[in-house]
């Protein structure tokens, strides 16, 4: 792979935007993707291997738990640095992003939110550093985008839960210490439950094949008469609203990592297209290619803009489910089509592994679908705007 000459686009000085802080945690992050994570992905994506060496560094730039307080072993940073460390990550990589994601919003956040005391200071401290890694489970065979419809369920019996069923499509299971399951009692209530392996009766195998996110793991976890102990019940929310709440915060990382992985894409195409000559001129000086470079610059500046205002937001507690939405599936969108089009300018050279194009218009087809897909992001904003819901 050609070494990395990133360059970060910001056409309309959104520096001015941050504070120190948030420039100075987004430049650690970025020095070390182009050190750690640029030299190797490309081999790891080939390999369809998730590299775990970078999981010490990943902690390093605080990428487990941006947002949760010290005490906990988090980094105590908003909402902004939050999303900029997403999105230098994905600007390396969705699959690595990935596991950053899922670990923080989908593991550390409803530990800390929906967890007891004792859950908070057994497990935090742990995710934070990266000795301890943990995935997410709500999605099921038969029910993706229909998350209620689960039917992974655990019985009382007295001193534990039996926990029955299977989860699907899993970032981070084939590895991961711990599994937040979601999973419904008795009476169809969904609670989270925190599930450790080595339990009986709980297996994660892998799932291969993929042609998206390669460098990321991706696993089912199934439960055959596993006893949870009861202290592992998370007892401060229940319902859907509870894992769709984990939804939130991760979505809204996405929304940034996108804009990450369509700035690699557009900074490389317009290297390439200053370099590369046809006709005895660089392939920059015609106009469809100007068109094309043009246009990913105008759509990077508003999805840039887009999740700058919702962070903001998110910072306020203002932010709305309904706005995630619409910013993880507009800058998704606009991050595939960038490198549909940036693919494109590469011409043969674009297919290939020299360059990270390809990889990364692979991986946004999973990013595209997962975190809820783009047409049932679609159905929340039209929910949000008529007070109509069309999802049945
Ligand atoms: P609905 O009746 O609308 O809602 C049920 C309850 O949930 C509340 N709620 C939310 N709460 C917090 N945040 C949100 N975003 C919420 N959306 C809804 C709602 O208020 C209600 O509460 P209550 O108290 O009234 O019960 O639910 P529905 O069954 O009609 O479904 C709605 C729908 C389709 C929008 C939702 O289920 C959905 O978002 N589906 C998409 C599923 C999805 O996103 N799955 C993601 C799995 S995790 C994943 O992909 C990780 S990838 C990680 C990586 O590698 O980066
Ligand atoms: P389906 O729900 O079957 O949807 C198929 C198609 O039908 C889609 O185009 C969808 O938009 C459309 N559709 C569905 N319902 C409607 C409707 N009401 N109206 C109109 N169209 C509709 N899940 C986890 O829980 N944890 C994870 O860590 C995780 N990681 C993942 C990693 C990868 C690589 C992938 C690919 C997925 C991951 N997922 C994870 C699962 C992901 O969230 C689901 O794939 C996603 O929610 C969609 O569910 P589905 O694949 O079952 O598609």
């Amino acid at each position: 792979m050609k070494a990395d000459q990133f360059q970060a686009p910001d056409y309309y000085n959104l520096d001015e935007l941050l504070s120190d802080e948030h420039k100075m945690v987004r430049d650690a992050a970025r020095a070390w993707v182009k050190r750690e994570v640029s030299p190797i992905i490309e081999e790891a994506a080939q390999k369809a291997e998730f590299p775990k060496q970078l999981i010490n560094g990943l902690a390093d730039i605080g990428a487990f738990g941006p947002y949760i307080p010290e005490e906990y072993g988090g980094a105590g940073l908003d909402q902004i640095s939050y999303g900029l460390i997403m999105q230098e990550i994905e600007r390396g990589d969705s699959g690595v992003r990935s596991t950053a994601s899922v670990q923080s919003s989908l593991v550390m956040y409803p530990i800390f939110k929906y967890g007891t005391e004792e859950q908070k200071k057994k497990y935090l401290p742990k995710l934070a550093s990266g000795e301890m890694i943990g995935c997410f489970g709500l999605t099921e065979p038969d029910h993706g985008s229909n998350p209620g419809g689960m039917t992974t369920n655990f019985k009382d019996k007295g001193d534990h839960y039996l926990l029955n069923g299977a989860k699907m499509w899993i970032s981070n299971a084939p590895f991961a210490d711990i599994a937040i399951v979601w999973a419904k009692n008795e009476e169809g209530r969904i609670h989270g439950l925190i599930v450790e392996r080595g339990m009986e009766g709980f297996t994660t195998p892998e799932t291969h094949n993929k042609w998206s996110l390669r460098a990321s793991a991706t696993g089912e976890l199934v439960f055959n008469e596993v006893k949870v102990p009861k202290e592992n019940l998370m007892p401060e929310k229940s319902g859907l609203g509870a894992p769709l709440g984990c939804l939130d915060s991760a979505r809204y990382g996405i929304a940034w990592g996108a804009i990450g992985a369509a700035m690699d894409c557009y900074d490389t195409a317009l290297r390439y297209a200053k370099e590369r000559e046809q006709f005895g001129k660089p392939i920059a000086s015609f106009q469809l290619q100007q068109k094309k470079l043009a246009e990913m610059i105008t759509e990077i500046t508003k999805a840039q803009l887009l999740a700058w205002r919702l962070g903001v937001m998110r910072n306020e507690g203002t932010a709305t489910s309904a706005q995630i939405s619409m910013a993880k599936r507009n800058n998704v969108a606009m991050a595939i089509n960038i490198a549909r089009e940036a693919r494109q300018i590469l011409g043969g050279m674009g297919i290939t592994g020299e360059y990270s194009i390809m990889r990364h218009s692979m991986n946004l087809e999973s990013v595209i679908t997962y975190e809820g897909t783009h047409d049932i992001h679609l159905l929340i904003t039209g929910l949000d705007i008529t007070g109509i819901q069309a999802f049945q």
